[in-house]
C-alpha cells in the first residue's frame, strides 16, 4: 500500500508494573502525564454586503451562546474589520457550528460565510 489514509495507531504505552523493594512492599513509579490537550479551532465569520446585521446578531446568540450585547460587538467588529472570531472549540464542535451557521444562512437566503481554522 503506497498511501495510508490514517496514521497507524501508536503502540500502547508500556504497562506500569509494580516495583518491589527489598522489604517486599509494592512501589508504583510516578509517570509524567502524556496526554496533550486537543488542537483547538476558532470559528471565523466573514463580512459581506448583504446579510442583515440583525441576522448575524441572532446567529451569534443562537449558535455561539453570546448575549445580545456581546453578539452586537462581535457583529460590528466583523462589519468593520472584514472578519471576526465567534468562538474557540474542539475540531468537531467547531465544524458543527460552521455547519449550523451556513445552514441557517442558506435557509434564510443570506450569503453569510464562516469557517473554522486551527489556532496556535
Ligand atoms: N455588512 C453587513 C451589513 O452591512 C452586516 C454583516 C456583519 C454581514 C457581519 C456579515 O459576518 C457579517 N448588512
Amino acid at each position: 500500500m503506497k498511501h495510508m489514509a490514517t496514521k497507524p495507531p501508536k503502540s500502547a504505552p508500556a504497562p506500569r508494573l509494580p516495583a518491589r523493594d527489598h522489604g517486599g512492599s509494592v512501589v508504583l513509579e510516578r509517570r509524567t502525564q502524556k496526554t496533550k490537550p486537543p488542537q483547538m479551532y476558532q470559528v471565523v465569520m466573514l463580512n459581506d454586503d448583504y446579510t442583515p446585521m440583525e441576522f448575524v446578531v441572532v446567529v451569534l446568540q443562537e449558535f455561539f451562546n453570546k448575549d445580545r450585547e456581546a453578539a452586537t460587538q462581535i457583529m460590528l467588529k466583523i462589519h468593520l474589520d472584514g472578519k471576526g472570531i465567534c468562538g474557540v472549540y474542539t475540531r468537531d464542535v467547531a465544524a458543527t457550528k460552521v455547519e449550523q451557521v451556513l445552514d441557517a444562512a442558506h435557509k434564510a437566503g443570506h450569503p453569510l460565510q464562516c469557517l473554522s481554522e486551527p489556532i496556535e
